[in-house]
């Protein structure tokens, strides 16, 4: 009997990619941190790597690599991936994109009606048996406010196409200017969050998008202002966030993703002005399922040596090694 090709997980797998892997694959999880002895001697057989959208894939284990054909990410972000050096060593890199689109653009939704209509807070409030008491407070208008996205891509225009639906106004900010889109550019974070009521950051993380979300622009977005995070916890300066929130400097927060995953700093927890969810903005059996489906994809391709489904942009160009 011929075994199968050995791929290496650098991060824990969602179960319906690793069932996927398994039936063709023998999957060895996260051996290059918990065992690097047996790493060392294993190394050589790898064909293929699976990613998710948080995993670290550097340099020194791309090296280290010699017969790898691709990596292959369960998530549409990849920016934990070294894929200058992934491109240096012929491997190319593959991701999620468009599947998972309109569940990352309903939770921002969700998290922008959550913080101003205060909807966790009023279960609490129900909860806890306040409500025979006295009334809650009042809460933020959503339909007609202004909102402004960070980041107008895939899931930056699909955040747009709803938020027209509740009649908000949209502006948006970007490496470039989007002239077909009909909503108002900003050059900077800053000068879009001076404008609006809630600021939806929905980037890549990396180095390019490192605390653009810093002091100055949650001091923009003023006291009457929302932050909804749903890109990268490193996109925003999370200390200063924490400064903002308990100083009134930001009226309140939305946040899906925190600087160290799956820590959130304890100051969040007690604060009754943030809703916190735990990276889950793509996590519906439906979109988890088509994203297993296109991570499998892509990593069957690059290990049969046929066209990738959907390489990330730097590795269009890439042929095969
Ligand atoms: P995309 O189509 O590539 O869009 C990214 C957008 O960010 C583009 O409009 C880009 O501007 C903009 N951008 C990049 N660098 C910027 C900078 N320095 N300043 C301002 N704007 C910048 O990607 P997508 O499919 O919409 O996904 C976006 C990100 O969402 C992913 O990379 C991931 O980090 C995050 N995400 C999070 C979850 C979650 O579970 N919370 C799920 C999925 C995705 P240009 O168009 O001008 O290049
Ligand atoms: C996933 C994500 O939660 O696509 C991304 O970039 O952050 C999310 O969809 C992640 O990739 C799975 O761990």
């Amino acid at each position: 009997m011929t075994s199968k090709p050995d791929v290496l997980a650098v991060a824990k797998l969602h179960p319906f990619y690793l069932q996927a892997l398994q039936t063709i694959y023998t999957v060895h999880d996260r051996t290059h941190t918990e065992d690097p002895n047996a790493f060392a001697t294993l190394a050589p057989r790898i064909v293929g790597v699976a990613g998710t959208g948080e995993a670290s894939v550097p340099r020194s284990l791309l090296s280290q690599l010699p017969n790898a054909k691709v990596v292959s990410v369960f998530g549409v972000g990849y920016d934990g991936v070294d894929v200058a050096a992934a491109i240096e060593h012929g491997i190319p890199v593959t991701h999620t994109p468009d599947v998972l689109t309109d569940d990352v653009a309903d939770l921002a939704m969700g998290l922008v009606l959550s913080v101003g209509r205060t909807i966790p807070q009023a279960d609490q409030f129900v909860r806890a048996g306040q409500w025979p008491k006295g009334p809650m407070t009042l809460a933020r208008k959503v339909s007609g406010a202004r909102l402004g996205i960070v980041g107008l891509g895939r899931i930056g225009k699909a955040i747009a196409q709803r938020a027209s639906g509740f009649g908000m106004t949209i502006a948006y900010t970007a490496r470039s200017e989007k002239a077909d889109s009909g909503f108002q550019f900003f050059p900077t974070a800053q000068a879009l969050a001076a404008h609006v009521d809630f600021l939806v950051v929905i980037t890549p993380g990396g180095a390019g998008t490192k605390h653009l979300i810093n002091a100055e622009v949650l001091k923009a977005l003023g006291s009457r202002g929302f932050l909804i995070n749903v890109a990268r916890g490193s996109v925003v300066d999370e200390q200063a966030l924490i400064e903002a929130l308990q100083n009134g400097t930001i009226a309140g927060a939305g946040l899906d993703v925190f600087a160290n995953e799956p820590h959130v700093p304890e100051t969040l927890w007690a604060m009754h002005n943030v809703v916190l969810t735990p990276h889950m903005a793509s996590a519906t059996t439906e979109t988890r399922q088509a994203m297993a489906d296109l991570a499998f994809t892509n990593m069957q391709a690059g290990i049969s040596g046929q066209a990738l489904r959907t390489p990330v942009p730097e590795c269009m160009a890439m042929s095969q090694k």
